[in-house]
């Protein structure tokens, strides 16, 4: 799916959901006659503008001395602990669901992706923000090596803490986040590489929402058609656990 495309449907997607009709913008006739009415274009326009705001990015002297853990510090299971002692030699970002070409990337494989530096600021909704310089590959540059294929709507992230009930940490987004240029998969913060208490070895940003979408210790990323059956059905473990929004927006 080329760049032009991919964002044609997002506009798509995004003015149908707006407009209720969901289910009739699956049909390929429909969307197309949608799209070719000229006001229905301004509108989605419109609507995608606020989405596709960039968050504030600071300057190097504005880096907090401490980025505050929170949360899973250490996930403490033996993967992860065999993973660890290797230096993550052994760990794969398993990138599959809706896609073309299933991808099991290793550290050395995603640093050779382009990199993107931001210095953002973490809201975490316990009440306490840091400002850090991540360095990391967009997300869409991986979506596009794997190739989203027609019906996936959400990314869905799968992290290596299990929470003690057996269920792991998840988090998801929409493709209009997926898409946006700092949304990253992380492997460096403050010029160093992901410490664990961090989210060693990779962790995601999505810059325009809160702390706990910033999910660590990544595994694998999913792209679906629907939420439905994944965990609780929320799209994330707080937004199961506690009703957290699962669109988190600052
Ligand atoms: N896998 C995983 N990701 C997670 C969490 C977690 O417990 N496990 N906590 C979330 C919350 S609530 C916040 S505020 C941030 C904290 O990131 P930090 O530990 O780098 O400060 O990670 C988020 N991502
Ligand atoms: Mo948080």
């Amino acid at each position: 799916m080329s760049l032009i495309l991919s964002r044609r449907a997002l506009v798509l997607g995004a003015a149908a959901s707006l407009a209720g009709c969901d289910r009739l913008a699956k049909k390929e006739a429909v969307r197309e006659a949608l799209f070719s009415a000229e006001n229905f274009h301004k509108w989605a326009q419109r609507g995608l503008m606020a989405r596709d705001a960039m968050a504030r990015e600071f300057r190097p002297d504005q880096i907090s001395p401490f980025f505050r853990p929170n949360g899973t510090a250490n996930p403490n299971t033996p993967e992860y602990k065999a993973l660890w002692r290797n230096g993550f030699a052994d760990w794969r970002l398993r990138v599959g669901g809706l896609v073309e070409r299933p991808l099991a990337l290793s550290l050395a494989q995603l640093h050779a992706f382009p990199h993107r530096e931001q210095i953002t600021r973490h809201d975490c909704v316990e009440g306490w923000s840091a400002i850090g310089k991540w360095r990391g590959v967009a997300l869409k540059r991986i979506l596009d090596a794997a190739r989203l294929r027609d019906g996936a709507r959400y990314i869905v992230f799968r992290c290596a803490d299990d929470m003690g009930d057996g269920r792991g940490y998840y988090e998801s987004i929409d493709l209009i986040d997926a898409f946006h240029p700092q949304t990253i998969l992380a492997f460096a913060l403050n010029d160093e590489p992901l410490r664990v208490a961090n989210g060693a070895p990779l962790r995601l940003r999505v810059e325009r929402q809160l702390g706990y979408k910033q999910a660590k210790y990544l595994m694998g990323i999913e792209a679906l058609a629907s939420l439905e059956g994944i965990g609780g059905g929320k799209g994330g473990y707080w937004e199961d656990r506690a009703g957290y929004d699962w669109y988190a927006g600052i």
